[in-house]
């Protein structure tokens, strides 16, 4: 497996409910290293750019004003085969169908509201880190 990085967002359900420590401990407990990391709270512009893909689905409205509804902690993490084994790590989008143990499983509130983001491909990884830590080689 290759050595990659990828983008995590920690979202506002879970920053609000003091889960950041738990799931970090998730990445670096599975060998991946938090290279780069901000606690920022996003703008519409900012929540509507990162989602671009979605702006024609229903929930696009309540996907951006629930993205700037609280803190976000933004981390880029390293490691062998990063962009899928964070997705594992995740688990399913809907809460109620991620796998026992994963973060969505644990933590997350409900499909909107669901903990954490992950990119879902080298071509997201690369586009969401130069988003949001543009000053990184
Ligand atoms: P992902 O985060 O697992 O990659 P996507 O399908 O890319 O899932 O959706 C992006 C985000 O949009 C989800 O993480 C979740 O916050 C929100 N979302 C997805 N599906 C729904 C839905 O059916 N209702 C409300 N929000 C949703
Ligand atoms: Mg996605």
């Amino acid at each position: 497996m290759t050595q990659e990085r990828t983008l995590s967002i920690i979202k506002p359900d879970a920053t609000a409910r003091n889960f950041v420590g738990k799931i970090l401990a998730h990445f670096e407990n599975a060998g991946l290293s938090i290279v780069a990391a901000k606690m920022v709270t996003l703008t519409p512009e900012q929540a509507g750019e990162f989602y671009a893909q979605h702006k024609e689905r229903p929930f696009f409205g309540e996907l951006v004003d629930y993205m700037v509804s609280g803190r976000v902690l933004i981390s880029i993490l390293e490691g062998n085969d990063a962009i899928n084994l964070n997705r594992t790590l995740m688990g399913a989008t809907d809460p109620k169908k991620a796998d026992p143990g994963t973060i969505r499983n644990l933590y997350a509130e409900s499909i909107a509201a669901n903990a954490v983001h992950g990119s879902d491909s080298p071509e997201a990884a690369a586009r969401e880190i130069k988003l949001f830590f543009p000053e990184l080689k």
